[in-house]
């Protein structure tokens, strides 16, 4: 099952310098290609967007102002299986649930600032791919 996701390395694995790691972690797993790749600093706009889901929750606004703190690294993933995967190379929301071996398990701690967004379902996908990539999706 060959799908889509969308990926973003978050302001603090670009200012910690982890974006190499991650992506060579992505791109190890066979028959996975990043098709799009961006340096990008996110609008508040964008992100009321991308978050929308959140919305009205405690950590929404810190979590919004947090993004929007430095450039992210947006990605399209392409490949087998890839939203559960990218998922399971993240790890839980939670980093210090996370296990070691999973990118949030290894480099994070605190809850908002877990390195790594990945498309939770291949409806999440589509939605957030037209956000981020409008037209070459
Ligand atoms: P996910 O990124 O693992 O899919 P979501 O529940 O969709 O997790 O939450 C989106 C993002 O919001 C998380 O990745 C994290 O950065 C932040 N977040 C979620 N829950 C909390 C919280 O309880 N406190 C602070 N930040 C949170």
């Amino acid at each position: 099952m060959t799908q889509r996701s969308l990926v973003l390395l978050k302001p603090d694995a670009v200012r910690r310098g982890l974006t190499g790691e991650i992506i060579s972690r992505i791109e190890r797993k066979a028959g996975w290609q990043i098709t799009a790749l961006e340096l990008r600093t996110l609008d508040t706009e964008t992100l009321e967007q991308h978050y929308g889901e959140h919305k009205g929750k405690p950590f929404y606004e810190p979590l919004v102002e947090f993004m929007a703190s430095g450039p992210v690294v947006a990605m399209v993933v392409e490949g087998e299986r890839v939203i559960e995967g990218v998922r399971a190379l993240a790890g839980p929301t939670d980093p210090i649930a996370a296990a070691p071996g999973s990118i949030r398990g290894d480099y994070g701690v605190i809850v908002r600032e877990n390195l790594i967004h990945a498309s939770d379902s291949e409806e999440s996908a589509e939605r957030e791919l037209k956000i981020f990539f409008p037209g070459r999706v």
